[in-house]
């Protein structure tokens, strides 16, 4: 089954709007398999966002990401990987389309509230990155056979 990793950055756990995003991949019908609040150290920040290290953005990402308790979680679903992007919305929040979280609730690129893996690939090396299989939990809702 199709897993995508997720990140409410610290802006969004600062403002509240972790049950409303948790809410939003429930509602959907996507699976949670994974969740943990945490410190995110200079190391894993600077390893999950690797393919930036030469952008100019880099250390300011990092340190932002690194500032405050962020909400890390795997989602399960067909499809999830390519629905939670457009659920997500495009990287600038004053570009995302409403109805997305980012362009719900955002406004700037450097604060654009969550993380979410952009191919399949990516998500298996960013669950690996963040989770270990014992943090994760295979179940199946019963409230699936009532989706699909
Ligand atoms: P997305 O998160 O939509 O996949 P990426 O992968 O292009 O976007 O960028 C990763 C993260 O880097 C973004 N979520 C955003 O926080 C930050 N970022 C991207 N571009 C900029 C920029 N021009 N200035 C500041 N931060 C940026």
């Amino acid at each position: 089954m199709e897993r995508t990793f997720m990140a409410i950055k610290p802006d969004g756990v600062q403002r509240g709007l972790v049950g409303e995003i948790l809410r939003r991949f429930e509602a959907k019908g996507f699976t949670l398999v994974g969740l943990k609040l945490m410190h995110v150290s200079k190391e894993l920040a600077e390893k999950h966002y690797d393919v930036h290290r030469e952008r100019p953005f880099f250390p300011g990402l990092v340190e932002f990401i690194t500032s405050g308790p962020l909400v890390a979680m795997v989602w399960e679903g067909d499809g999830v990987v390519a629905s939670a992007r457009k659920m997500i919305g495009a990287t600038n929040p004053l570009s995302a389309e409403p109805g997305t979280i980012r362009g719900d609730f955002g406004i700037s690129i450097g604060r654009n509230l969550i993380h979410g893996s952009d191919a399949i690939e990516t998500a298996q090396r960013e669950i690996a990155l963040w989770f270990s299989s014992e943090e994760l939990v295979s179940w199946q809702p019963a409230a699936v056979a009532w989706l699909v």
